[in-house]
C-alpha cells in the first residue's frame, strides 16, 4: 500500500499527486491539517514536512517531492 502525507494547498504535494495520477497510482492520503495526523507524521518520519511517502510493500519511506517522484517512476513505471 502507498500512503502519502499531504497538506491542503501544498504545491509539492500536488506535484507528487500529479505524478501518481500520471502513473495510475492510488495513494491513501493523510492530511496533516489534522493535528493528530501531523503528530503521527512527526513520530514516524522525524519532522513535520509534506509530502511524505510510505511504500509498505517495499519498506520504503521518504520526504522530498523530487525524490518521491523519482522513486515512483522507477518502482511503478506506467504500463
Ligand atoms: N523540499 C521539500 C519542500 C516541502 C515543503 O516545503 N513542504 C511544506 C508544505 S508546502 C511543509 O511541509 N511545511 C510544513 C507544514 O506545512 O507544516 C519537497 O520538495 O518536498
Amino acid at each position: 500500500m502507498l500512503t502519502l502525507y499531504v497538506k491542503t494547498g501544498c504545491p509539492f504535494c500536488h506535484k507528487v499527486l500529479d505524478v501518481g495520477r500520471e502513473l495510475g497510482i492510488t495513494f491513501e492520503e493523510k492530511n496533516i491539517a489534522d493535528d493528530v495526523v501531523a503528530a503521527e507524521l512527526v513520530a514516524r518520519g522525524g519532522k513535520q514536512q509534506v509530502p511524505y511517502l510510505i511504500d509498505s510493500e517495499h519498506e520504503v519511506e521518504m520526504y522530498e517531492s523530487g525524490d518521491i517522484s523519482e522513486y515512483l517512476r522507477a518502482q511503478y513505471p506506467k504500463k
